[in-house]
């Protein structure tokens, strides 16, 4: 029998999928150790649940707390021959049991599996969405899976990554070697318990069809994994592993990766937090103990690995143990590092160049960055606050736009940049004011006088931020970033009091810094001349004044991904169908989103097409537009300000809403409009489209109450007045 052993602490989400993977098991003589740590989160229903087929027994850990507590206290009731420890924020695959179980013989201690990463719930995993995004594949192909040490071990650049999860063991080898979990020990409890298994096993063998997934946490403000401490709260911890593990074992190649791995600690996290670091332990007891420990190290196992040279040597002073000449050597060593980037990191160049020379220089009060979309195009609030700022104020200001495309045309004096060039680095670091509807990257230096005005770009339907359980992006850190990134935001502006609402979890966000002022850019939806204007963008554009407009705009998938910020797009809508069906009347805008960097060849629809994916202001194709087709992009919440029908296309709402984002709204309820899921639906609402229209009056009358409430063409002006006062 297979005892698996769950701690839990919290997050009865992340619950549910370990228990729902061990209940799915093909294997079957297993009993579930759940033991539950704390008050919070009390897992019984899950249990009660699940009991039956993954039968579970609960206890709970009393007078005590701690993944090692509570894995020593599933150690002690385990009845069953082989042990397995699965965290409770992570899941097996189906077989895994049963191939773990197959593999194992009588002179085998371990049997251990493919151990995967993700950031995926297990719907998405088993979508084969997962893999993927991790970018494991790579470091992954380089290791041959049939040698254990290799692939179970030494694959961590760090000690601390070794676990033991993903692995069967045999109990007796726990009771042979009185091997526990240092209960004292709040971090990486597994690593030195992972160094006597592996050191002390008789044999070891893999199996690629046991999959164990781990999923990592991207949210380090409201659901920590232990994992995410920082390494001086976790340095303790780290300590005490080294000394239990050193010398446990007679297994020579473990104790040289030991012995590797200290030596590896020692020069490369060392130096900069003993020079720069906030604590004064990095000084004094953390440097003691690491000379210490240092002791333990044979230099004739740096060699030969990703050590450098002055690395290997700064390592050997430490073993000597002298502080004074550490201290000597570290300062060359961190010099010739920083040199070392200087030369081959052109941003790092920029950064040191502007905080030696631009920071120097004097703030300019009057200056002004503008950018749109990461340098994109010209559009969105910063294009209609600029412009009403040009209009108002003329040369009182200087403005700066940052471009990062050839063809962008930007009416008004201005001075223009490129994104990532000294100048930006230039311009961002003398300019009081940033006005910008994206987050800005947190490698440019910024002075504390600086004032962004953030205005961000939508209404949000689809879930942003901290209010998203699990992040599909291709940031690892995104949270994390994310939560840096809007601090630097000393005003925000929202369109409704429903964004209002939304930006203070989803940014985790104060009140009082965002502005309810509506949208800069939904301004020229309320101009007199609407019309007029209309018009002439038509004919700007070479469309016929007397072809009606569709636009369709849909938004981005998180999952159809090249590169960061680069997405593909696959497009469900039929145009041909479209074009038979529509072409004498319409033509179709489309407009796909600017994450997407797939373009579509559209030269078989003749006229009835219209590409404006480059086109640089949406605004303005609203203006021209009599109808909107979208799916889940906040472009509708700006488009309901014209009154005009919008048709919502989402072809693949369930993966939508239910694996990668999740919404805010109620959609069947609350859209301006009705879904279609099929091109034939959408097809027979445009011909009906004045009946869709009276149908969903209504409807759309209290979506405009709730969300175009506070836009009426003047939000430029109160933003501008509120901010440059
Ligand atoms: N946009 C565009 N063309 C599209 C889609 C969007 O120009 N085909 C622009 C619009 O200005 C829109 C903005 O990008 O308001 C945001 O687009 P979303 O599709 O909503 O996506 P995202 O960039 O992820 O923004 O809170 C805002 C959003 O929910 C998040």
């Amino acid at each position: 029998m297979i005892s698996i052993i769950v701690t839990h602490k919290k997050s009865l989400a992340y619950l549910e999928d370990a228990l729902g993977s061990i209940a799915e098991q093909n294997y079957k003589d297993i009993e579930t150790i759940l033991v539950y740590d704390g008050n919070e989160d009390d897992p019984s229903g899950l249990v009660e649940k699940y009991k039956d087929d993954a039968k579970i027994t609960m206890y709970r850990l009393e007078g005590k707390s701690g993944v090692a507590a509570g894995r020593n206290l599933g150690l002690e009731k385990a009845k069953g021959e082989y042990i397995m420890f699965l965290d409770n924020d992570d899941y097996m695959c189906g077989e895994s049991l049963k191939a773990l179980v197959d593999t194992m013989d009588d002179d085998t201690d371990i049997v251990y599996g493919q151990v995967r990463n993700t950031w995926f719930k297990r719907a998405a995993y088993v979508t084969g969405q997962a893999e993927a995004y991790d970018g494991e594949e790579e470091v992954l192909a380089n290791i041959d899976f049939n040698n254990y040490f290799d692939y179970c071990i030494g694959r961590y650049k760090r000690f601390q990554k070794v676990t033991v999860l993903g692995c069967l063991y045999r109990k007796s080898l726990f009771e042979k070697y009185n091997i526990t979990f240092n209960e004292e020990q709040i971090y990486y409890a597994d690593v030195q318990v992972m160094a006597k298994l592996f050191g002390n096993a008789r044999k070891i063998k893999g199996t690629e069809d046991a999959v164990y997934v781990r999923r990592r946490h991207n949210d380090k403000q409201a659901n920590p994994s232990l994992s995410q401490a920082t390494l001086y709260e976790t340095m303790p911890s780290l300590f005490s592993a080294y000394r239990e593990a050193i010398g446990e074992t007679s297994n020579k190649q473990i104790n040289d990766y030991i012995q590797y791995m200290l030596g590896r600690f020692i020069a490369v996290e060392f130096p900069r937090r003993h020079k720069w670091g906030e604590e004064p332990e990095w000084k004094n007891e953390f440097f003691d103990e690491l000379i210490e420990l240092a002791k333990n190290i044979n230099p004739k196992v740096l060699k030969g690995k990703d050590l450098k040279l002055r690395d290997v040597n700064y390592i050997k002073t430490f073993i000597k143990g002298d502080k004074a000449k550490i201290i000597k050597k570290q300062k060359s060593l961190l010099a010739m590092r920083k040199m070392a980037r200087m030369f081959t990191d052109k941003k790092q160049m920029y950064k040191t160049i502007t905080l030696y020379i631009f920071q120097k220089m004097p703030l300019k009060e009057n200056w002004i960055v503008f950018e749109s979309f990461m340098g994109r195009n010209c559009s969105g609030q910063p294009k209609y606050i600029y412009e009403y700022m040009q209009k108002e104020f003329g040369n009182k200001y200087t403005y700066i736009w940052l471009k990062d495309r050839k063809g962008i045309k930007i009416k008004g004096k201005h001075k223009s940049c490129k994104r990532w060039s000294l100048k930006y680095f230039y311009y961002m670091n003398r300019s009081k004011y940033w006005v910008t509807n994206m987050r800005q990257p947190l490698s440019i230096p910024r002075r504390d006088e600086t004032i962004c005005l953030s205005t961000w770009h939508g209404t949000p339907l689809k879930k942003l931020v901290f209010d998203m359980e699990d992040i599909h992006s291709a940031n690892p850190k995104y949270k994390e970033v994310v939560y840096k990134q809007t601090r630097g935001w000393d005003y925000l502006i929202s369109d409704n009091p429903f964004s209002t609402e939304v930006f203070q979890s989803c940014f985790q966000f104060e009140k009082e810094k965002i502005l309810e002022s509506g949208y800069p850019a939904n301004d020229p939806l309320y101009a007199k001349d609407l019309e007029e204007r209309a018009a002439k963008i038509k004919k700007k554009l070479g469309i016929p004044q007397d072809k009606k407009l569709i636009l369709y705009a849909p938004t981005w998938r998180d999952d159809e991904m090249y590169d960061a910020g680069e997405y593909k797009f696959s497009l469900a809508l039929d145009i041909d169908r479209l074009k038979k069906e529509f072409g004498d009347e319409y033509v179709l805008l489309l407009r796909l989103h600017y994450l997407v960097v797939d373009r579509l060849d559209m030269s078989s629809f003749g006229d009835f097409t219209k590409d404006v994916c480059n086109y640089d202001d949406i605004t303005e194709l609203y203006m021209i537009s009599d109808m909107l087709i979208t799916d889940y992009s906040s472009v509708f919440f700006d488009y309901a300000n014209l009154k005009r029908p919008i048709l919502f296309f989402m072809y693949d709402l369930e993966k939508y809403r239910d694996v990668l984002r999740g919404f805010y709204l109620d959609i069947e309820k609350d859209l301006p409009g009705p879904i279609f899921r099929t091109n034939d639906e959408l097809v027979e609402a445009i011909k009906d489209i004045d009946k869709i229209t009276a149908e969903n009056k209504e409807k759309y009358q209290q979506f405009y109450d709730r969300f175009c409430c506070v836009d009426d063409g003047f939000a430029a002006k109160r933003v501008v007045e509120k901010v440059f006062k």
